[in-house]
């Protein structure tokens, strides 16, 4: 299954410690050499949405310590840095400073956890004062972090409504997507995305129902993926006894996720119409009108309301 949401532990390496030595030879000073630093973690911004699951069954992810210093003031190797490629759009917190970060863009890097310092060997702390330390100044541990990562999709557009409303049909019409679509609620299981012949990038979610605010069928966890889109397409079917109440429902979830998904520009989509006659189509439209937004009809049957739908989401948002 799709993953959109893992915690994980980040290490960063350990700073190698410093040496304390002295050379062979009678009244040779001195020569422990300096730990290597410990390795950062990185994580970078991927095109590949399914990276979360490189996380599945492995809760830490650590770089590697820095060597220690050795004799003759041989200083130890620097650990190498950890890049970990992760989707864009995840959002990491910090589960205990509560920091939080962002991945945006495709290559963007954010130094996430820092190595510790190598120790400083007992050569390079031979002073004026002080010719022979048998000292070091310890190693510094890497930075560790215990975070939830969750992904919230990028997209331009974003179907909504109740189950079987005929959302993942129309994502599959409108892009080249296949995702499964089937006459039982509740089909779609985890956010789907599709890129429209214009690229812009429509978002598919499982249907909403009545208390999914309180859990109810798959919850309202997945509106996360909707946060960031420009246009809602409201789904609803044409078939639908009462499609003023259906649309209600799902505003009322979505404002319990939050206030600002009512605020975004939404459109109404009356799925199905082939399901309808023209009386019917004309009685839900009616009902609809009251919201005062703008309603298009579509089937998956009827090409032409097809190409209409996609030449208003070609020209608006
Ligand atoms: N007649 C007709 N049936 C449709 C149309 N669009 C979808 N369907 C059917 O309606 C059923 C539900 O469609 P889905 O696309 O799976 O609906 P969904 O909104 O993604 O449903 P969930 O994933 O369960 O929320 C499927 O059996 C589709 O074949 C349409 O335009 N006309
Ligand atoms: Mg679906």
């Amino acid at each position: 299954m799709f993953v959109d949401e893992v915690d994980v532990t980040f290490e960063a390496g350990d700073g190698g410690e410093g040496k304390v030595s002295f050379g062979k030879m009678e009244k040779s000073g001195p020569d422990g050499g300096n730990g290597g630093k410990g390795g950062d973690i990185y994580i970078v911004g991927s095109s590949d949405l399914t990276l979360l699951s490189q996380f599945r069954g492995k809760d830490v992810v650590a770089a590697g310590d820095g060597v220690p210093g050795n004799k003759d003031k041989k200083a130890g190797k620097n650990a190498d840095d950890l890049f970990i490629q992760l989707p864009v759009g995840s959002s990491l917190a910090d589960l205990e400073t509560k920091e939080t970060f962002e991945l945006e863009k495709v290559g963007q890097e954010i130094l996430l956890c820092v190595g510790g310092k190598g120790g400083i060997g007992n050569y390079d702390l031979r002073s004026s004062r002080n010719t022979t330390p048998k000292n070091t100044i310890p190693a510094r541990k890497g930075q560790k972090r215990n975070l939830l990562i969750s992904l919230r999709f990028i997209a331009d557009f974003g179907l909504i409504g109740l189950p079987s409303a005929g959302k993942s049909s129309l994502l599959n019409e409108l892009t080249n997507t296949k995702v499964k679509t089937a006459a039982y609620h509740f089909t779609t299981l985890s956010a789907n995305l599709g890129v429209l012949p214009n690229e812009k990038i429509i978002a598919d979610i499982p249907g909403l129902i009545e208390g999914a605010s309180h859990g109810k069928g798959l919850g309202i966890r997945f509106l996360k993926h909707i946060q960031r889109v420009g246009l809602l397409l409201h789904c609803i079917s044409s078939d639908s006894s009462d499609p003023l109440k259906d649309y209600k429902i799902v505003r009322n979830e979505l404002g319990n996720f939050s206030k600002d998904l009512l605020e975004k520009e939404e459109i109404i989509l009356l799925t199905k119409h082939d399901l309808s006659d023209k009386s019917g189509l004309a009685a839900a439209k009616r009902k609809l009108q009251k919201l005062k937004k703008e309603i298009i009809e579509t089937s998956i049957y009827d090409d032409r309301s097809l190409k209409n739908l996609y030449s208003v989401l070609d020209s608006g948002a």
